[in-house]
């Protein structure tokens, strides 16, 4: 049977389509999504490879299973939040013969690559396979502001889109290629590391003239939503970058090579360790030097991508 068949028969023969759902893993994420599930009626069966975790899902309502095979043998939908995809590889590949015939719902953070070859595994092994990221912080499990992003046979999420939608308002399909999900994930946890590492380089250069970070959270917070936000995110911004449009009346590449240099020369000055600015800085030197100098910082993405293609090395490439 496929996914489709499965959840259809799965949801009739429960009320209100309350369908068992096991959960697999009950870290800090797996404990906000059994929790949400329990809440909605449906029948919950939860494990964990260490004990202590489900005292409150047990207490609300869940069943705790002995091993992951009892709790994958009695029900249909799986829901895996582990570490790693070396963590439910290691869980699941066991039970191949027993999670025939049912959908594994992967919330694990993983690579596109795991999620791709994840899928090939399952659909070689009869088990639907739904492969999510879940872009929010476990409180925020259950709200109308979560966001999920999934990727998979868009018949297998249609399917059980009903009790994937319970775990956040933002619930969304986008793919039948497994693996896209994850591609939006890294992209966006790529965003935050490079947003946070930058914000804490700047506190670093603060302290240096005691300035703590309570005096310059309205600063901070002017500049992130006031400017660096809304150049990013404007109406034209994606066009632009789609487009390869990098004309600017606003900030050249010269004046941002210059406001680089001026960061990484006063950073080296004050003993905040700038290493990671210089790719960055080599690349906007890069663009000067080829002529690009009236262009925005935009163009900079040209030495991530189709580098090769305009001459432009690669930023590692860059000596
Ligand atoms: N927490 C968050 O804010 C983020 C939000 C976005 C999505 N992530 C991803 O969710 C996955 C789980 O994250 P977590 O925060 O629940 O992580 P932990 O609290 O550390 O729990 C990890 C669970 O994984 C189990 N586990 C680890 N290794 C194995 C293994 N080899 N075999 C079986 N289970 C394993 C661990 O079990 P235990 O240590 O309690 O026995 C926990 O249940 C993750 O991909 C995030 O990136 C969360």
């Amino acid at each position: 049977m496929n996914g489709n068949s499965f959840a259809k028969a799965s949801v009739n023969e429960h009320p209100e389509g309350l369908i068992p759902v096991s959960v697999i893993g009950l870290g800090n994420m797996g404990q906000a999504l059994a929790a949400i599930f329990i809440a909605a009626g449906h029948p919950v069966t939860v494990w964990n490879r260490s004990t202590g975790k489900d005292e409150r899902l047990v207490g609300n309502g869940a069943v705790r299973a002995k091993t992951a095979a009892d709790a994958v043998a009695v029900s249909r939908m799986i829901v895996v939040c582990l570490s790693t995809y070396e963590a439910v590889r290691s869980t699941f590949m066991p039970l191949q013969s027993e999670l025939a015939g049912r959908v594994i719902v992967n919330l694990t953070t993983g690579t596109p690559d795991d999620a791709r070859r994840m899928s090939v595994w399952a659909e070689e092994a009869g088990i639907d396979y739904l492969d999510g990221a879940i872009m929010a912080i476990p409180p925020m499990i259950g709200s109308p502001e979560a966001l999920l992003l999934y990727g998979g046979r868009q018949k297998i999420f249609e399917a059980y889109q009903p009790v994937l939608r319970l775990l956040g308002g933002h619930t969304t399909y986008l793919s039948e290629d497994p693996g896209v999900a994850l591609l939006h994930d890294l992209a966006m946890l790529t965003m935050m590391y490079g947003a946070w590492y930058a914000y804490f380089h700047a506190h670093a250069l603060l302290r240096t003239a005691h300035i703590s970070a309570e005096a310059f959270l309205p600063y901070s917070s002017h500049w992130l939503q006031r400017l660096i936000v809304p150049m990013l995110t404007n109406r034209d911004a994606g066009r632009k970058l789609d487009d390869g449009d990098y004309a600017t009346d606003i900030s050249t590449m010269t004046v941002n090579k210059l406001g680089l240099d001026s960061i990484v020369k006063s950073s080296q000055e004050l003993g905040v360790p700038a290493d990671w600015l210089l790719p960055i800085q080599a690349v906007a030197d890069q663009m000067v030097a080829m002529g690009y100098g009236n262009d925005g910082f935009e163009r900079v993405i040209e030495a991530m991508t189709n580098h090769r293609a305009h001459g432009v090395e690669p930023a590692d490439a860059i000596k």
